[in-house]
């Protein structure tokens, strides 16, 4: 038991609360940049930290966010009037949150493989992050689907690097969000991605039981079971809520007390859509708290409203509250596409 187990049992009711998920938002600077860059917004430090501003200085986000998973760099940024980030966040109610992994680098042995790496000099990291007042913490692995892939080596690779870092946040006092995302590039039919997802999680949760991570005070942050982007035959929203709440029945212990799905290059729609019907027609056969950690699937409108140009803030921070109560709503099953229009 760690000495924080009282604290990180807080963190995970607070981070799990009714009608509300949380907001990834902990882009890297490599990937932040690309997106500007598609937008033509400089990627410059201080446009990216006018961007974070943006979006947690939107009024009343913390209605449906509970927190926020901030970059390396966002989590030591302020406001233009000079005001810490973790400061803004914690007045209004959002608990900061650290992503702790280092970025997915090729799998030595392994062609198409990937493997996320972070773990040198953690405990010190999570120590110095705890002090600037974040709560709790994301890691990511990413599991490509392809004719041979992933292997038996990707996946316990993957695996056992989520539950070391998974062990060392509860040490810390961090609750650990363990990320194994099996990704939606591809081909494949949503019945192989089941069977990907189903692999994963298990080499996941053995992995997490070998390391003594308390499976009471994580939050798991899975992929859909989906059909794979480029596959002809899109499955409906019924099958997805299905396979993936079927999925998640059979490999992910009861003991775990949240599921905080990512939105993985989902259209905005859909992945409140998706949410919206696990809630709406299988909560009585989830034991977990169900909810969102999106990034795209949330900040896209506001993002593209934004710009770069600081005359759109008030209009893309109201784009960011009306995705956020969207998927609030779908987090209670409360969701109709009808209210997409209602901004
Ligand atoms: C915000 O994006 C995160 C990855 O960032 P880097 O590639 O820069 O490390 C990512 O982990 C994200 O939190 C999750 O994948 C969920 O994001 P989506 O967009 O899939 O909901």
């Amino acid at each position: 038991m760690s000495a924080y187990t009282q604290e990180l049992r807080s963190t995970v009711r607070a981070m799990m609360a009714d009608g509300k998920g949380i907001l990834a938002m902990d882009e890297s600077k490599g990937t932040c940049d690309r997106r500007f860059e598609k937008l033509g917004i400089p990627t410059t430090e201080e446009r990216r930290r006018t961007y974070r501003e943006l979006i947690i200085t939107t009024p009343q986000l913390a209605d449906f966010v509970s927190g926020a998973i901030l970059f390396d760099e966002t989590i030591r940024q302020s406001t233009r009037e000079g005001i810490p980030f973790v400061k803004v966040m914690q007045t209004a109610g959002m608990i900061p949150g650290i992503k702790l992994d280092l970025g997915a680098k090729d799998l030595a042995g392994s062609p198409g493989e990937k493997v996320t790496e972070g773990l040198d000099g953690l405990r010190d990291r999570i120590a110095e992050y705890y002090q600037m007042g974040a709560r709790f913490a994301k890691w990511r692995a990413v599991i490509t689907i392809d004719t041979d892939l992933p292997t038996q080596a990707g996946l316990v690779a993957n695996a056992h690097a989520l539950a070391r870092y998974a062990a060392l946040c509860q040490e810390g006092g961090l609750v650990p969000i363990v990320e194994p995302e099996v990704l939606i590039d591809g081909a494949h039919s949503i019945e192989r991605c089941y069977e990907v997802t189903e692999r994963t999680l298990q080499v996941t949760f053995e992995q997490l039981r070998l390391q003594r991570v308390a499976l009471d005070t994580m939050i798991l942050k899975p992929s859909m079971v989906i059909s794979g982007a480029s596959c002809s035959e899109q499955a409906s929203i019924e099958r997805v809520a299905e396979l993936t709440v079927g999925c998640l029945r059979n490999n992910v212990p009861v003991s775990v007390p949240g599921i905080a799905f990512l939105s993985g290059g989902q259209s905005n729609e859909r992945a409140t859509a998706h949410l919206n019907l696990i809630n709406a027609q299988f909560a009585a056969q989830c034991p977990w708290v169900v909810t969102f950690s999106y990034a795209r699937a949330i900040q896209q409108p506001a993002l593209d409203c934004w710009h770069g140009d600081d005359a759109n803030i008030p209009t893309a921070q109201q784009l960011l509250y009306h995705r956020a109560k969207l998927n609030g709503a779908a987090r209670k099953g409360k969701y109709t596409p009808e209210m997409e229009q209602a901004v």
